[in-house]
């Protein structure tokens, strides 16, 4: 097993599980809107899709369809009523089994269901659900570039092979719009917020259709990352105001001839005055004045998402203030077909960060939520992390306006950036699948509880051995925490080196940017360490509501995983833990240590449930990551004794290596950005 078929192995079902689903066929009725004989492209996949799954789980055997009662899956889709009708149900029906739904595409979503639950071994008389998405957009923001290299990827190059198309479409593309269809995913922006303008170029809108036109079936709407300079890049214009007639004029054709190549065309994802990025800033103009004027371009065919991940070298405010300041003066300005895209933190895809302010305090736009699935600051794909509860904690915590951030993103969507590469697994890494799915499932119903996710990836995955599934899920659920316990524990964040971000680097405190520097961000000194973040600091804490604002004021009410992103603390302060903070903080990284240890432990004992490739890849990975979680937690603590002065507690090993080492060591084989 290489992992290519990711959680659509379909793995045959045996004994009970097999002899229930003996005898059912698939699918007899197919209803769509275009009759049964001339079935849609959509329905064509399904019922493939259907035929693959089935035959596989029952293994094949003719001895199956010899035995007790025989069923049907009948596809009931028989009005189309387009892409915003994709809620289906899929019941028993004595031996039969429908699933129905109104549009094609329900009935593709509804096969991939019933596989999963055929999968999870749910007996087909029982099967009963009903579902439909919560959100309108549930998108994978690919950080791709034309020439192949995929900014922040850990998983080999870009699946996308912009080389040979139009001409030329990889089945990948096939196998991944139907990854992406069994969980629901119905948007790809297909390359990197840092664009090149030339990705706007007829040649590329050609290539563009020919993998909308491969899609299309699957449900999958493209979307394209624009440079906001465009007109002056590639259009001979000598501005890109856009309150310049000449350049809306120009946004205006250049959108027409989306449509008129892909006419179901999702629309713009823009990163403007980001990061050095061009944006309407350059010309005294806001947000959403840029935003505005690409969605009128677009109309009503399609939607402009402005991301909200702004910070900049003039500003001096904290980094973590910076986005809410210019965006929330702007609710209520952006056009109906804009969305603004806010990442769940407000620095930049941390182990841990509180949630983003701005998901409190702006009604009157629609916001959408960005997870990063790839794991540029948690380890690569060399470290196992499962995110879904990371992106769990934001998606429950309250802001304090519309209900829980869940709630707040309803009308708009998710959207998570990618994981994909070239390698046979796809993500870099076995393990890396998980958030691949997680986010998928999540943006479908984001009330789904991650252990939830978690067990029903294994299975279809790994095994149906349920000790095994225990023990896996277990690694899972506590991976995350494991990761921000040696990393960047009690509140910490961005500590990792700089430009690739891989390993510890809290030293590093002179490029030419503060908040480049980990020093920044840690503010660590003989005394304590943390940033101020109340009233008495930067003040961020005032742009959270005051019922959390208040919690959070006092080191000793606020919860402790965000302490030190809120709090300067002195090093010998007595927590209510009966601990001095520094004590804490060492128990902190052992802690993570420990943890990654019983993963690898945990691992080692299924090495009979696994099929030894897999098992083989797992292990190795993991023993990285017990060395790695080592070399976190030594130098951290090596560095906070160089600043500290203080003994380590009681029966605490000491670093490995002089912090020299630590400091001195570098490894340009990392993955670049
Ligand atoms: C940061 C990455 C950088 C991205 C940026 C973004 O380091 O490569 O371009 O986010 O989201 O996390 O625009």
């Amino acid at each position: 097993e290489d992992g290519y078929d990711l959680w659509l192995r379909y793995a045959p079902l045996e004994g009970e599980a097999l002899d229930r689903i003996a005898g059912l066929h698939g699918p007899v009725a197919v209803l769509s809107s275009d009759g049964p004989e001339e079935a849609s492209a959509t329905m064509e996949a399904a019922r493939r899709e259907l035929g693959v799954g089935l035959t596989r789980l029952s293994r094949n055997s003719a001895s199956s369809m010899r035995s007790g009662a025989e069923g049907y899956v009948r596809l009931e889709c028989p009005e189309n009523r387009g892409d915003s009708a994709v809620g289906y149900s899929v019941r028993a029906d004595g031996a039969d089994i429908r699933i129905r739904g109104s549009s094609d595409l329900a009935c593709l979503y509804g096969v991939f269901a019933l596989l999963r639950e055929l999968s999870l071994g749910v007996d087909p008389v029982r099967i009963d659900i009903a579902s439909e998405p919560a959100m309108p957009l549930r998108m994978l923001n690919h950080w791709d570039n034309p020439d192949g290299h995929v900014e922040r990827g850990y998983a080999g190059r870009s699946i996308f092979d912009w080389w040979h198309l139009p001409e030329r479409l990889d089945q990948r593309m096939i196998d991944y719009a139907r990854a992406n269809a069994s969980l629901g995913i119905n948007g790809v922006v297909v390359n990197n917020v840092n664009a090149r303008a030339f990705m706007l170029e007829p040649r590329y809108i050609a290539k563009y259709k020919r993998l909308a036109d491969a899609w299309r079936p699957y449900g999958i709407r493209l979307y394209v990352s624009v440079r906001f300079s465009a007109p002056k890049d590639i259009g001979g214009l000598d501005s890109a105001d856009p309150l310049d007639p000449e350049v809306r004029a120009w946004w205006q054709a250049k959108a027409d001839e989306f449509y008129a190549a892909v006419p179901d065309f999702g629309g713009f994802l823009v990163k403007a005055n980001s990061e050095g990025q061009p944006g309407p800033q350059d010309y005294g103009r806001s947000h959403a004045d840029g935003a505005n004027m690409l969605a009128e371009a677009i109309g009503n065919r399609g939607t402009v998402i402005w991301r909200a991940f702004v910070y900049s070298a003039e500003d001096e405010t904290d980094r973590a203030k910076q986005a809410y300041g210019e965006f929330v003066p702007l609710d209520g300005q952006f056009a109906d077909n804009v969305i603004v895209q806010v990442k769940n933190g407000p620095i930049d895809f941390q182990p841990r960060e509180p949630f983003h302010p701005m998901f409190g305090a702006m009604p009157n736009t629609k916001l959408m939520f960005e997870a990063q699935i790839t794991k540029e600051y948690l380890g690569f794909a060399s470290h196992l992390a499962f995110l879904a509860p990371l992106w769990e904690e934001v998606l429950d915590q309250e802001p304090g306006r519309g209900g829980r951030v869940a709630e707040v993103v309803l009308p708009a969507g998710m959207a998570g950036v990618a994981n994909t590469g070239s390698d046979r697994n796809w993500s870099g890494s076995h393990f890396d699948q998980a958030n691949w799915y997680a986010f998928g499932r999540l943006a479908w119903n984001p009330e789904l509880p991650s252990e939830q996710i978690a067990r029903e990836w294994t299975v279809q995955t790994f095994t149906r051995e349920p000790e095994a599934i225990e023990k896996i899920v277990r690694m899972m659920m506590r991976s995350r925490e494991a990761v921000v316990g040696y990393m960047t524990p009690l509140g910490l964040a961005h500590l990792m080196n700089t430009g690739h971000h891989y390993g510890p680097a809290p030293w590093v405190c002179d490029l030419p940017r503060p908040e480049w520097n980990p020093c920044y961000y840690h503010r660590a000194d003989a005394d304590g360490i943390g940033f101020d973040r109340t009233e008495s600091g930067s003040d961020a804490l005032s742009q959270y509501a005051d019922s959390i604002a208040n919690r959070w004021d006092d080191p000793n009410t606020i919860d402790p995983r965000f302490l030190l992103w809120f709090h300067h603390i002195a090093w010998t302060a007595k927590r209510p833990s009966g601990l001095t903070l520094w004590e804490e903080l060492v128990s902190e990284y052992d802690w993570g240590v420990a943890e990654v240890d019983a993963m690898a432990r945990e691992w080692a004992d299924l090495s009979d449930a696994i099929d030894p490739q897999r098992h083989r890849a797992v292990t190795e990975s993991l023993a990285i990551q017990q060395r790695e979680a080592r070399w976190w937690r030594d130098a951290s603590i090596a560095y906070w004794q160089s600043l500290n002065g203080l003994p380590l507690p009681e029966n605490v090993r000491p670093p490995a290596d002089p912090l020299e080492a630590y400091i001195g060591r570098t490894f340009p084989e990392a993955p670049g950005q």
